[in-house]
């Protein structure tokens, strides 16, 4: 049984392991989690979202979107996401904070946006990070997805040839996975208050924006909260991350899901860069899975209880 197992989140796992692994996870805990298909990708695999929610309550209820994996080669990203779903359900009703946030607001997980890309990254070039559609005649494959939505797409940072590993595609949301997470949004704007995007490697906490040197309407909020959420890894994991907003603290990036989540009116979209700082780069070693995991989500929790507990 892969969820009894402990050494199980301290591994990586192919990506028919995370399909069993969401569909068991989703049988065995159906009380708090739900199964729900967003989308497929362009090699026809679905792209499924977990719904973890606490207590039912009387009035609607916000959520907090979380995606992984929406760059292949990023291995920690979907590490973290599996993780972090079971953080929740072993500690719903255990942990203070955890059942905090689980009764306050639902939360959505896409542990793989990019399912052909990560299997790529199995199966023939580890160092592979688009996905794997086919759209030109250059005869070169895949799009940067988070080059692909709609904020400032394909400006300075992203790239118009379909050969270079941050392409922007033909058009805003041309590939399916970007356009699956798009609807999802689109359709969830008024519940969704929180996105969270997870990549490696730099241990950066970003906000917006990426896509230009603009300030975000809420900057100084969102300055605070990544402030202290890396203040937190450090006292807890004494590991240092810079924060900021993107298109400084990393370059600019334009076309991301977190411009795009902001600007579609997402007030607390960040960015997470996970370990390392560049040592193993994207070939993070399993044995530092957990420690990576464990200061993603103390980031995660630390940002969103002080959202969920900032006076209306
Ligand atoms: O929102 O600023 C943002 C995203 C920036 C990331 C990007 O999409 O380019 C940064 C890179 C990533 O995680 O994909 C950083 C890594 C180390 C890379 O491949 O350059
Ligand atoms: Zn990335």
């Amino acid at each position: 049984d892969p969820r009894t197992s402990v050494a199980y989140y301290e591994r990586y796992h192919s990506l028919e392991d995370i399909y069993f692994w969401i569909n068991k996870t989703t049988t065995d805990y159906a009380n708090i989690v739900r199964l729900l298909l967003i989308g497929s990708s362009f090699e026809k695999r679905p792209l499924y979202v977990l719904k973890l929610s606490g207590k039912a309550s009387n009035t609607p209820k916000k959520a907090i979107w979380i995606d992984c994996g929406i760059h292949a080669r990023e291995w920690i990203s979907p590490a973290f996401c599996l993780w972090f779903v079971d953080h929740c359900i072993k500690y719903y009703n255990e942990s203070r904070d955890v059942t905090e946030m689980m009764d306050s607001m639902d939360i959505y997980v896409l542990p793989v946006l990019n399912p052909d890309g990560y299997r790529y990254t199995w199966t023939t070039k580890r160092m592979w990070r688009k996905n794997r559609s086919i759209h030109s005649n250059s005869g070169c494959v895949g799009v940067d997805l988070n080059r692909n939505f709609d904020a400032n797409w394909c400006t300075s940072g992203a790239s118009s040839n379909p050969c270079d590993d941050t392409y922007c595609g033909q058009y805003p949301e041309s590939e399916p996975e970007a356009q699956a997470v798009a609807n999802f949004l689109r359709s969830h704007k008024n519940t969704v208050q929180l996105y969270f995007s997870i990549h490696s490697y730099s241990q950066m906490l970003l906000f917006p924006y990426s896509c230009t040197h603009e300030q975000a309407r809420n900057h100084d909020e969102l300055y605070e909260l990544v402030r202290d959420a890396a203040a937190d890894i450090k006292r807890y994991y004494q590991n240092n991350y810079k924060y900021g907003p993107g298109s400084k603290t990393i370059y600019l990036a334009p076309g991301g899901s977190d411009d795009w989540a902001y600007n579609l009116g997402i007030d607390y979209s960040f960015t997470f860069e996970l370990q390392d700082r560049g040592h193993y780069g994207f070939l993070l070693p399993p044995r530092l899975i957990a420690k990576a995991c464990k200061e993603g989500l103390m980031a995660v929790k630390s940002i969103s209880l002080k959202v969920i507990r900032k006076p209306q």
